[in-house]
């Protein structure tokens, strides 16, 4: 019988012949990648035997929590049934159209088709082709600027990466024309002195205006964002802030595009988070949590009103190999039925949420932290060395990194954006998993504490 490779056989192998997202794999190498060998619930094992408590849902995905048997057959039917088939040439099979039906179900009364895809970021690059496309038709080819944010994530495929606003990727030469960005409504990083959270949440929501304005109605074809951005720190804006931006886009003739890649899903406590803030976007961006992460899809929902433009401007020259793969719809399928029979949406809305938010919230007394915001499953914390003055450490990031890499070693996985640790854990998470995760944050940040203190 073969011995299984050991721990350290398995990051020799890693480090010779695996090239990392997002990561500096020379650094990673000398330090060595941690193997996750399985998971169950919230749980992950690494190769050492270690527990860990995904407070991250895997990358924001793993909503139902891991070890989902049911998902797991559905995808062993489907791929004895049908591994695969496309949906090009007239053509398509009934995983894809379950998933359709049920999709135009779960998502706002106004949208009733999808686009499927393979992750976030073609779905992303998707909605390029889409506005530009409605543009076209409708003769009015000179919209083509699409507005988005600073620190928005939208993705890593060339167009989806120009949408985001991350300073670090477009410093990798990323940039192509066609893309302004506008400012978050970032209320404990970016706001002026004495300015309230209302007035900060109007008068980052007016630079769209503005800058709508600025550049001329006629040449802006959409504005994209995130309802509470990600990877950009969990941003979750004041309350005046998405009113405004809706009235904006009621106002201008441009397509709202709401991405929903993490909202989407039951993740902010409804469906989608447009329906926690009231918008009424024209395209609506999924992936991540339409499977749990089980398998890759991603999708673009498509609102009537733009529907009737594309369908009368013929062949939509678009479409990847794995738009509607089979086994994945078929992932996605079984992922919402659970949501559904489960009703994990309310479970967050009414009772997870509220409970997770009293503790969490309660970090914010922590000398180190100078908010702890929370919505639904996803909150952040902003680490500070100056609460009062919301000032900001020296070197970005380096704390931040520090307090994550406390936060594995006691057994919790937070992400570090900055010096803003975030939590997004799988929606199903219990009453007791929540305190331990509170528990084991609250330690991490003594131990960061203790830790500066050490340095001076
Ligand atoms: N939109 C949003 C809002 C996302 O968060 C994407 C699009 C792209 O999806 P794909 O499936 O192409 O990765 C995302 C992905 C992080 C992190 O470090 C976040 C994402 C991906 C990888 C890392 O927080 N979000």
């Amino acid at each position: 019988m073969t011995q299984p490779r050991t721990t350290a056989e398995l990051r020799a192998l890693d480090a010779a012949h695996h090239l990392h997202p997002f990561s500096d794999t020379k650094a990673l190498n000398d330090e060595g990648s941690r193997v996750i060998v399985k998971a169950e619930g919230v749980w992950l094992t690494d190769s050492e035997g270690n527990r860990i408590l995904d407070g991250m849902s895997g990358l924001w995905c793993v909503n139902v929590g891991y070890g989902r048997e049911e998902i797991a057959d559905a995808v062993a039917a489907q791929l004895r049934e049908l591994p695969y088939y496309n949906t090009f040439f007239k053509t398509t099979h009934v995983p894809a159209i379950e998933l359709s039906a049920k999709l135009a179900e779960l998502t706002p009364p106004q949208f009733n088709r999808v686009f499927f895809t393979g992750s976030g970021s073609e779905s992303n690059d998707t909605v390029i082709r889409l506005v530009r496309r409605y543009w076209d038709i409708k003769e009015q080819p000179e919209k083509k600027v699409i507005i988005s944010r600073r620190n928005a994530y939208h993705g890593s495929t060339v167009g989806a990466a120009n949408l985001g606003g991350m300073a670090p990727m477009h410093a990798q030469n990323v940039a192509l024309p066609g893309v302004v960005h506008i400012a978050q409504p970032y209320f404990w990083g970016e706001a002026r002195q004495g300015e309230t959270p209302e007035e900060f949440g109007l008068r980052t929501a007016r630079a769209l205006e503005t800058t709508i304005d600025a550049l001329g109605e006629d040449r802006i074809a959409a504005f994209i964002a995130e309802p509470i951005q990600g990877a950009g720190g969990v941003i979750i804006p004041p309350a005046t802030y998405w009113p405004e931006i809706a009235r904006i886009c009621r106002e201008r003739d441009i397509l709202f595009i709401s991405d929903e890649v993490i909202c989407g899903f039951g993740r902010t406590g409804k469906w989608f988070g447009c329906e926690t803030f009231g918008t009424q976007p024209d395209l609506l961006v999924m992936a991540k949590g339409i499977t749990s992460g089980y398998l890759p899809l991603g999708g673009v929902m498509v609102a009537d009103r733009v529907v009737d433009v594309l369908l009368e401007g013929g062949d939509f020259n678009h479409g990847y190999t794995y738009s509607g793969h089979p086994a994945a719809c078929a992932a996605a399928l079984a992922n919402l039925a659970i949501m559904q029979r489960e009703k994990i949406v309310d479970y967050v809305a009414d009772d997870a949420g509220p409970y997770l938010k009293a503790q969490w919230s309660k970090l914010a007394e922590h000398p180190l932290v100078g908010e702890a915001p929370m919505l639904g499953m996803v909150g952040a914390l902003e680490l500070t060395p100056d609460k009062i003055g919301r000032t900001k450490f020296p070197d970005v990031g380096k704390v931040g990194t520090l307090a994550r890499d406390f936060s594995f070693r006691n057994g919790l996985v937070m992400r570090a954006t900055r010096d803003r640790l975030i939590i997004a854990p799988p929606l199903v998470i219990s009453h007791g998993e929540m305190d331990e995760l509170v528990a084991r944050a609250k330690k991490t940040l003594d131990d960061t504490y203790a830790e500066l203190k050490r340095l001076g």
